[in-house]
């Protein structure tokens, strides 16, 4: 596996970063998870978007414009040969000394990985999956915001270690108010009476590609209601259909929440067909930017 480092190409073993990184120090950085299906980039422009605004938030000047980003990201695919694949781009504040202080990291660190992609086990998507509800709130807006997808990812780590000990697989993250936010790496829905609901922006939560993608898929696919909506803990018990979203998940459906059963205990009939329209979707190129010259089949 070649790894992209500041404009270079390194075996895997040789790919490494100073110690003195105040990504490493600190968390002082951005990132993007990216997929790409049959040799298309799903949705690159709207991930070096939202790189280029978490980026821009953090006082992060990237040293390379948004196409040079983009070629950078679809060569790493390339030279490692890959179709579908899982692409980490990580942007960090650089070396610096040991203090806080920015102004001593003269150059950020950008590094690419494009590496096969671990699927989930298709028996998943069958079976649902099990989440708690975390006793630990999303990052308030006005501490660090979750809008930005920095490399402090504690508060969503510390929740997901949480669902593992209670032998579930993600957890949710209510917000300061005590509403339903996020899970620790994935946004989430909720399906009752045929409209579907995820909570807005504003109660603090990552803007999820997936998340928008599936909005747009459930309204103009299944020509279903979609609504942003401030919800609960209790109202997300009684919903018909309960799921997540993500990059690496798609879409997967949830069948517990905190030891409650929802609706029959199986992923939802709306929420099987989304999983079947977001992958076709991902596999047709007009998706994202092609790898290859004959992009796709
Ligand atoms: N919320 C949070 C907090 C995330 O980190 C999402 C929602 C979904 O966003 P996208 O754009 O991917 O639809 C994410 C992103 C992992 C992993 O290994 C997951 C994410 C990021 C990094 C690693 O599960 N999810």
């Amino acid at each position: 596996m070649k790894v992209w480092i500041d404009g270079q190409f390194y075996e895997k073993s040789e790919a490494k970063v100073s110690v003195f990184d105040h990504g490493l120090l600190y968390g002082d950085g951005v990132f993007e998870g990216i997929r790409s299906y049959a040799g298309v980039v799903f949705k690159l422009d709207e991930h070096i978007d939202r790189l280029y605004a978490s980026s821009k938030a953090i006082l992060l000047n990237i040293p390379l414009s948004k196409k040079e980003m983009s070629d950078a990201i679809v060569a790493s695919v390339r030279e490692n040969g890959l179709k579908d694949a899982y692409i980490r781009v990580i942007v960090t504040r650089g070396a610096g000394d040991l203090g806080l202080d920015m102004r001593k990291c003269p150059k950020p660190g950008i590094i690419i990985i494009a590496d096969k992609i671990q699927l989930f086990p298709e028996e998943v998507y069958n079976r649902g999956l099990k989440l708690i509800v975390s006793h630990l709130r999303r990052v308030p807006p006005d501490t660090l915001s979750p809008a930005i997808k920095s490399l402090n990812y504690l508060n969503n780590i510390l929740a997901r270690a949480e669902a593992s000990r209670a032998n579930c697989e993600e957890a949710i993250l209510l917000n300061r108010d005590g509403y339903v936010a996020e899970c620790s790496g994935d946004n989430i829905f909720a399906i009752r009476n045929g409209k579907v609901h995820t909570p807005p922006v504003y109660v603090g939560i990552l803007e999820g590609i997936t998340r928008n993608t599936v909005m747009d898929l459930a309204a103009q696919k299944l020509g279903l209601q979609v609504a942003e909506t401030v919800f609960t803990v209790p109202q997300m018990y009684r919903a018909d259909e309960v799921f997540v979203t993500g990059t690496g998940a798609e879409i997967i459906g949830v069948v517990e929440v905190n030891g409650r059963i929802i609706a029959d205990g199986k992923p939802g009939p709306l929420t099987m067909q989304l999983i079947k329209e977001f992958r076709r979707f991902a596999c047709s190129p007009e998706a994202g930017t092609p790898v290859y010259q004959t992009a796709s089949v």
